[in-house]
Formats: C-alpha cells, structure tokens, sequence
C-alpha cells in the first residue's frame, strides 16, 4: 500500500512537534521564581525551618533562604496561592513582609 509511508510519517512528524511543545510547557511551568522577605529569623535554626516550611508546599521547589538579607527565593512549578505560602511561613513562625 503506498500510503502507509506517508501516513506513518505524518505520525512521525505529529509526535515530534506534540513533544516540542510539551517541553515549552514544562519550561515555562518551571522558570516562575519568586523572592519573598521574611521578618523574625535569627539564626540557621529558622532558615532550616523557613527552607522546610517553603518546601512542603505543594508547587514550590528549589528553596533558598537568606539569613543576612531574609529573603527566600523559590521556583514555583504551577501556579501557587500566596495565601498558602504565607500560611506555610506562619505556621513555622515566621512572617511574610510586604
Ligand atoms: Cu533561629
């Protein structure tokens, strides 16, 4: 049969661009970062806490904690609910700052 050729490669063709654009999305899903400041940290004792507290929130990864400028930044790889976030930092005891 002489259109299986064709078909087969238009198949072909269909999987390379379905998976070029699964991987625009998932680069665009991890590229968000975001910095917040925290007030009330004092020592290495909080950034790990601070640094466990963003992390088990569901969508944050890559966490990091600066204890001079009490900042922490994080990659969000969906959309995650500030309110979540901040509650995330009070349970710790913590505060998120404006
Ligand atoms: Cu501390």
């Amino acid at each position: 049969m002489p259109g299986i050729g064709r078909r087969l490669s238009k198949i072909i063709i269909s999987l390379a661009i379905i998976r070029k654009v699964l991987k625009l999305v998932a680069e665009k899903e991890v590229i968000i970062m975001k910095r917040i400041k925290i007030k009330g940290m004092s020592c290495q004792h909080c950034v790990m806490a601070v640094t466990k507290a963003l992390g088990a929130v569901d969508g944050i990864k890559d966490v990091n904690v600066d204890l001079k400028s009490g900042t922490a930044t994080y990659a969000e790889i969906k959309t995650v609910d500030p309110a979540v976030v901040a509650a995330a930092i009070k349970k710790a005891g913590y505060e998120i700052v404006e």
